[in-house]
């Protein structure tokens, strides 16, 4: 009996163990031919120990990917029976993991280290105890878990045409949530004359994390997870949110395999979080222009639409309005991005937020940031990079919305 309770024990603590990734690998590839890229696709197919950071898409496009040690030798074999060339870009995936986490343990936010879901819900609600006649908590959501999605509205003076803020879609990726909340202290705090004027000339609305659920379980348990925590199968969980939108759903770019990062969801909207979020912005369309969503990592400013490289509507005032905010950005500390149409830029890829907000709310400047950096840490940016990656983002934002601005923004598509 004694051995049974014994072995219980140890399956329930390994139940409640984190997620480890000692000695994956990842690797940035670029292939340089058409069959390549597709060989690369195969990658895609095999769940044990391959998960793209990037996946392929073009020729001499990068891709990144991570290998578990198990599977290191396929890896090597297959690299060189196709001759594709490839050059390591994290030795040891567990080992940043650790670096870049080990201060992200304060109760009180800064801009020093990454936060926990309620240490950043508790900065939103001082910060609205500290501005109460600019600031108001709003709540945009639920999670399949039960918890708020929750952001707050910023507004200098009644009517001003406003500005949509989206952080922390894809729960890994968290340079985003830590930028946008950069981001509102600017706005509420900056002292420069540009910030000024572009913070109180809009009503703001601000989420730094549109999956809960996901953002906490990366902090708990998987530091790499990227979906929502809705099961959608005896095994696999989540969808991926910025895939569940109902503009063009599941037409291209996006998975109806639950286990795949790219998992469109069984239906759109079919996650809690992105239903309620859509009847949100939907219940306040008529007082937005403007939608910026923030991801990482590869540093780009991409622009409507994904499931197509066509350029349509208002793509030459976009990519001009894109081309004079990555050159502020530059300034700054030499950050270079690269800005164009989302399918042309990264890959193809249908459901996403920023879609769903031109195509269906018809809003005419809808862009995605991918932050820094280009994959030497990817997804895990020490938190050293937190304040120049904010600071830089601002000076890109003051520039799009100032040419935007003299370009006769807000106006209709
Ligand atoms: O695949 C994504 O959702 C984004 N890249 S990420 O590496 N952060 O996952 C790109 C989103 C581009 N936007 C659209 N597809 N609309
Ligand atoms: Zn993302």
């Amino acid at each position: 009996m004694w051995k049974i309770i014994v072995l219980c024990t140890i399956v329930g603590l390994a139940a409640a163990q984190k997620a480890t990734f000692k000695n994956y690998k990842v690797f940035r590839i670029i292939p340089t031919t058409e069959a390549q890229v597709e060989i690369l696709r195969e990658f895609q197919e095999v769940s044990d120990g391959f998960s793209f950071w990037e996946a392929p898409s073009y020729v001499n496009k990068q891709a990144d990917l991570m290998v578990a040690p198990h599977k290191l030798p396929e890896f090597y074999d297959a690299m060189a029976q196709v001759n594709i060339p490839y050059q390591i870009c994290i030795d040891d995936v567990q080992e940043l993991i650790e670096e870049t986490t080990s201060l992200s343990r304060s109760r009180t936010f800064d801009f020093t280290s990454y936060h926990t879901l309620d240490v950043i819900y508790k900065r939103l609600d001082e910060l609205a105890a500290e501005h109460p006649n600019k600031v108001q908590v709003v709540v945009g959501g639920k999670t399949y878990e039960g918890r708020q999605i929750k952001g707050v509205k910023v507004s200098f003076k009644a009517n001003n045409p406003g500005i949509f803020v989206e952080g922390g879609i894809h729960a890994r990726e968290w340079i985003s949530p830590a930028t946008v909340m950069f981001i509102l202290e600017q706005l509420l705090t900056s002292k420069d004359a540009d910030v000024r004027a572009l913070a109180e000339s809009h009503d703001w609305y601000i989420f730094p994390s549109f999956n809960p659920d996901g953002y906490v379980y990366t902090h708990t348990k998987n530091r790499l997870w990227r979906k929502t925590r809705k099961p959608y199968s005896v095994l696999c969980y989540g969808s991926d949110p910025n895939r569940n939108w109902d503009y063009r759903w599941r037409t291209g770019g996006a998975s109806s395999n639950p286990c795949d990062e790219t998992y469109a969801g069984s239906a759109p909207f079919s996650d809690i979080e992105t239903k309620s979020l859509s009847e949100y912005i939907k219940s306040i369309s008529d007082k937005f222009y403007a939608y910026i969503s923030f991801h990482s990592y590869s540093q780009l400013l991409m622009f409507p639409y994904g499931h197509t490289r066509e350029h349509l509507e208002n793509h030459d005032e976009l990519l001009a309005i894109g081309s004079k905010s990555i050159a502020a950005l530059k300034k700054r500390y030499g950050t270079e991005y690269v800005t164009g149409n989302i399918a042309e830029t990264i890959y193809i890829a249908t459901g996403s937020t920023v879609d769903y907000v031109k195509g269906v709310l018809r809003k005419p400047i809808s862009y995605t940031y991918e932050l820094r950096d280009r994959g030497r840490y990817g997804f895990l940016l020490p938190p050293d990079q937190i304040i120049p990656t904010g600071e830089e983002t601002m000076d890109s934002l003051v520039a799009l919305f100032k040419e935007a601005k003299a370009r006769g923004y807000p106006k209709n598509i």
